[in-house]
């Protein structure tokens, strides 16, 4: 398939970053909750390399803020994911699967408490304010909802630590992953959490102002020459090893928690109330006929605009490829697939065709690494 450029417009939305990663040579974009989200910069593999040794700075404003806040904010929150968070603290992150009616996936944010009556839901590629204001309407919930201006950087590779250390502080090595706090560089406070999409460790700097966000950004590129830093952004190869799903590639609304293997994220036996309980207790209790797996496919390329068949010999079907890419590491094409449950067994041979070819493949666990 060809690749067309894509026409900017106020609907497709920039980030106070952009002009920056073009400037420092962005060559892809993905679009992400109606805004750009870069997609590759040197390319898959050279970033995917680099990621893994050094320390990036990504421009993921598109991991936009649903803002939830007053007397019902928590009954609000908590009626939308299936995880209890009836303990959950201020200064917290939580992975939350975000359910419907029916008990199927709506989203999968972290949810960031800022405060008993405030909550940013940092959304995955869903419209969930709609989502959000439609359950508020209602329910006649006394609650405010809205979209913030907040823009995230995230500073992510193994020399994350050292860099943000040099910015602000050493009091910055001791927050632990999933927590957040404010830290002060040049007079300006700062929401950093340990968070990131990619298993290399880091931090993400939920940016409130525009122009505090920019004169970040430029510091930690200046500071960072001494750790080879460089522009990145979420890296399919590396997300994919590390079984870091995404919403509307590996899952979306006709999938339920369970088929998205969450389980450690759901709390059906709690006393919570979230929309979809009976719903998943019922699927539970049935069981389900289908989950995410790995796939490895003996060939060295493959393109992803649309879900790919895997068949056995007799021409079943085994599953379907959601998401997949060429591991250097693995040496092999790698993939997320939701597999029928007659398949599940680890030696599960498949076929799929690439570009009118057929490679075989096999079924395996998640993650990779
Ligand atoms: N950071 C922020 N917002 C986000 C993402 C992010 N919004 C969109 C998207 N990513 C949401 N999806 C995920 C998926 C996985 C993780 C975070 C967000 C993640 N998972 C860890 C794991 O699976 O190893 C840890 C989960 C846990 O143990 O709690 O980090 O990246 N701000």
């Amino acid at each position: 398939m060809k690749n067309f450029p894509i026409s900017k417009s106020r609907r497709l939305r920039s980030t106070p970053y952009t002009d920056r990663i073009e400037s420092q040579g962005v060559s892809s974009y993905t679009i992400y909750n109606h805004m750009l989200l870069p997609a590759t910069f040197k390319s898959l593999e050279a970033d995917y390399l680099h990621l893994k040794k050094f320390v990036q700075v990504w421009d993921v404003a598109a991991e936009r803020q649903v803002e939830i806040s007053g007397k019902d904010s928590a009954e609000l929150v908590q009626l939308m994911t299936c995880r209890d968070l009836s303990k959950s603290k201020v200064g917290k992150c939580y992975y939350a699967p975000l359910i419907d009616h029916n008990g199927l996936l709506v989203n999968d944010p972290i949810i960031n408490k800022l405060a008993e009556d405030k909550w940013w839901l940092s959304i995955a590629d869903s419209d969930v304010i709609f989502f959000a204001k439609g359950l508020a309407a209602g329910k006649k919930f006394e609650v405010e909802i809205n979209e913030p201006n907040v823009n995230i950087l995230a500073i992510q590779g193994p020399l994350s630590d050292d860099l943000m250390a040099k910015l602000f502080g050493d009091q910055i090595r001791q927050l632990k992953f999933f927590n957040f706090n404010y830290y002060e560089f040049k007079g300006r406070k700062y929401f950093i959490a340990r968070s990131g999409w990619s298993k290399q460790g880091g931090f993400e700097v939920y940016v409130e102002d525009n122009t505090a966000g920019q004169d970040l950004y430029d510091y930690l590129f200046e500071a960072g020459k001494e750790f080879n830093v460089r522009p990145g952004c979420p890296n399919l190869i590396e997300r994919i090893e590390g079984a870091l799903l995404s919403y509307g590639n590996d899952f979306d609304n006709r999938d339920n928690p369970l088929e998205a293997n969450f389980d450690r994220f759901m709390n059906l036996d709690s006393e919570v109330n979230f929309l979809g309980k009976e719903k998943l207790r019922k699927i539970r209790e049935i069981g389900i006929n289908r989950k995410l797996m790995g796939v490895k496919i003996d060939h060295d390329t493959i393109d992803m605009y649309c879900e790919k068949t895997l068949i056995d010999d007799e021409n079943n079907i085994v599953g379907y490829v959601r998401s997949a890419a060429y591991s250097p590491t693995f040496k092999k094409v790698i993939g997320i697939a939701m597999i029928n449950k007659p398949y599940w067994d680890l030696k599960t041979q498949f076929k799929i065709d690439i570009n009118e070819k057929i490679f075989v493949g096999t079924v395996c666990d998640l993650p990779f690494i």
